[in-house]
């Protein structure tokens, strides 16, 4: 079994993305980091690392299918965000772009009639459904907390709870 040229550029493609999430997210833990918000860091920390085991799921796939992976360059992350809301809102914009890519994989999956791919991806499609449940339920509750000096405390309390697995 050998992937198609356009399908190897393509899983690349997301290799880079998913790459591109994991740092973005480093970088978001470490601005709580510097405002002191430990529970947000750990669960962004925690968000990074599953970002660097997709790409290298993917990485290792690409060279199952005897293609050629690439490890990506990655262009710089923001390094300051406006609040906290800000950062769970490009979480989850950024979710929401990896769930596109992916979707459009399966599409050209399914053109190109590689079902060894399509099934391959079935993880990823039911990955970012969790993944952009979790960044919306996030952003549900700062919405209903709110982001002032005095709710950051039990916002972070919360994320506190969700990376350690005793969150809702
Ligand atoms: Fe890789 O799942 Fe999020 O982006």
């Amino acid at each position: 079994m050998m992937i198609s040229k356009q399908m190897e550029n393509a899983l690349n493609k997301q290799i880079s993305l998913e790459a591109y999430a994991s740092y973005l997210y480093l970088a978001m833990a470490a601005w709580c980091d510097r405002k002191g918000l430990e529970g947000c860091k750990e669960f962004l920390l925690k968000q990074s690392d599953e970002e660097r085991v997709h790409m290298l799921k993917i990485f290792h796939y690409i060279s199952e299918v005897d293609g050629k992976a690439i490890a990506p360059e990655i262009k710089q992350p923001p390094e300051e965000f406006e609040t906290v809301t800000a950062v769970f809102e490009t979480l989850y914009k950024h979710e929401q772009e990896v769930t596109s890519a992916i979707h459009e994989l399966v599409d050209l999956s399914y053109k190109e009639k590689d079902y060894t791919t399509l099934n391959f991806l079935q993880w990823y499609v039911e990955e970012q459904r969790e993944e952009e449940a979790l960044a919306r339920s996030i952003l549900d509750k700062i919405n209903l907390i709110g982001d002032s000096p005095q709710s950051l405390y039990f916002i972070d309390l919360e994320l506190q709870k969700i990376s350690s697995g005793s969150g809702d």
